[in-house]
């Protein structure tokens, strides 16, 4: 399908994080008249390695905040698109203090939405499956474009609210805004916080994997390539004003996934701890991504998770340097909380 609008410049933020830095290197290799400029704030979660090997004259780096007005304003000026992948992400750190989360991912979205307005900026917004609450394990039901908003977390609350402030923009003002609400993403790159990267990380620093709860909460695992390439196609194919699901049809219980990376890991299948629940834990998450195939043709290349989490497993340890530094104040951080 040939794309229907094709930006030269795009404005990405959060482009130094996981799913940031992934897209990044997806538009470097797969669209060479794309020159992207990266606005990052260089959280505990944002990491210059991840652009690495990108050359000078495709993409340019500014430290900076999505909360400053002015420098958003000047960045946005110079370009034709903005792809908004900046926030904090983390919901245990959301529970234990949710201020920064309200301030980057709601007034943050909301600096950039007044910039893409005023320079007519096509915006394409990162959001989550979280924002429509949770499933019960025993439901056949999927989320869909048209599930109501429930969230449940700090962090799902104020994407929530994000997600509502571009549909507003776009309403009211006519900002030419899309918005994809993605499931969990695994991949090189992500965060030792998150589930997958975390235990595997324990398990080659001689610690035992962490299970919450009962282990039998459902996440709907995407590559991040594929994250990566579906937003490409709704930036440049979907309809201004709508909203598409992204999902790869990975449905899979916490404690499926662990025991395929003790397995994959040569653990025994108990070499594992339970630890504390997460509050507010949602159940499952759940996909259905037919409108954004149906309309933009668009379907993923990591069929295969056993393979794609070999591979992901693989990057961790060969590169020990990337992870090891944040490794100790991480877990202290979850042995506080009791995880
Ligand atoms: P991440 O935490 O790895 O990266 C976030 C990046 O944003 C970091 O580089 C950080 O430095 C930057 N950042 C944070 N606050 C900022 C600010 N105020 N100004 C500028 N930069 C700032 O997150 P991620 O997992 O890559 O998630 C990226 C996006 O995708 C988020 O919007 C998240 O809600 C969404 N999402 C994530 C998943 C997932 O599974 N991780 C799934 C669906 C949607
Ligand atoms: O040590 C752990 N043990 C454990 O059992 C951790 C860190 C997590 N878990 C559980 C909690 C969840 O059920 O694993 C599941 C996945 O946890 P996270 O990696 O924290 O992801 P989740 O809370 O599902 O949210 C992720 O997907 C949606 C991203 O972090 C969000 O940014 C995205 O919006």
């Amino acid at each position: 399908m040939a794309d229907a609008f094709q930006p030269e410049r795009i404005v990405v933020t959060g482009g130094a994080g996981f799913i940031g830095s992934n897209f990044v290197h997806w538009v470097v290799q797969n669209q060479p008249g794309v020159h992207v400029t990266v606005l990052d704030k260089l959280t505990y979660a944002g990491n210059l390695d991840n652009l690495e090997g990108i050359p000078e004259d495709r993409m340019e780096f500014v430290r900076g905040d999505i909360c400053d007005a002015q420098l958003v304003d000047g960045l946005l000026s110079r370009a034709d698109a903005a792809v908004h992948f900046a926030a904090e992400s983390h919901n245990d750190n959301s529970i234990a203090d949710p201020e920064p989360f309200v301030r980057t991912n709601v007034e943050g979205t909301y600096t950039l939405l007044e910039a893409a307005r005023k320079h007519g900026v096509r915006f394409h917004h990162i959001s989550t499956d979280e924002v429509y609450g949770d499933l019960a394990l025993d439901d056949p039901a999927r989320f869909t474009e048209d599930s109501p908003y429930k969230p449940s977390s700090p962090y799902s609350s104020t994407k929530a609210a994000s997600d509502m402030l571009v549909r507003a923009w776009h309403r009211t003002y006519g900002v030419p805004a899309t918005i994809s609400n993605c499931s969990n993403n695994y991949g090189p790159r992500q965060h030792i916080e998150k589930f997958i990267p975390r235990q595997v990380t324990n398990i080659l620093s001689g610690a035992r994997p962490k299970l919450y709860g009962d282990g039998l909460n459902v996440r709907d695992w995407i590559h991040t390539e594929d994250h990566s390439s579906a937003v490409w196609a709704i930036l440049t194919r979907g309809r201004a004003g709508e909203t598409y699901l992204i999902g790869a049809d990975g449905e899979r219980s916490n404690r499926e996934v662990l025991s395929a990376i003790l397995e994959a890991m040569d653990r025994p299948a108990d070499g594992f701890d339970w630890v504390r629940d997460r509050p507010g834990h949602d159940r499952r998450y759940a996909i259905d991504s037919a409108k954004l195939r149906r309309e933009l043709g668009w379907r993923p290349l990591h069929t295969d998770f056993a393979e794609g989490l070999a591979d992901t497993i693989a990057w961790y340890r060969d590169n020990p340097q990337w992870w090891q530094g944040a490794k100790e104040a991480t877990e202290a951080k979850y042995a506080a909380q009791g995880q």
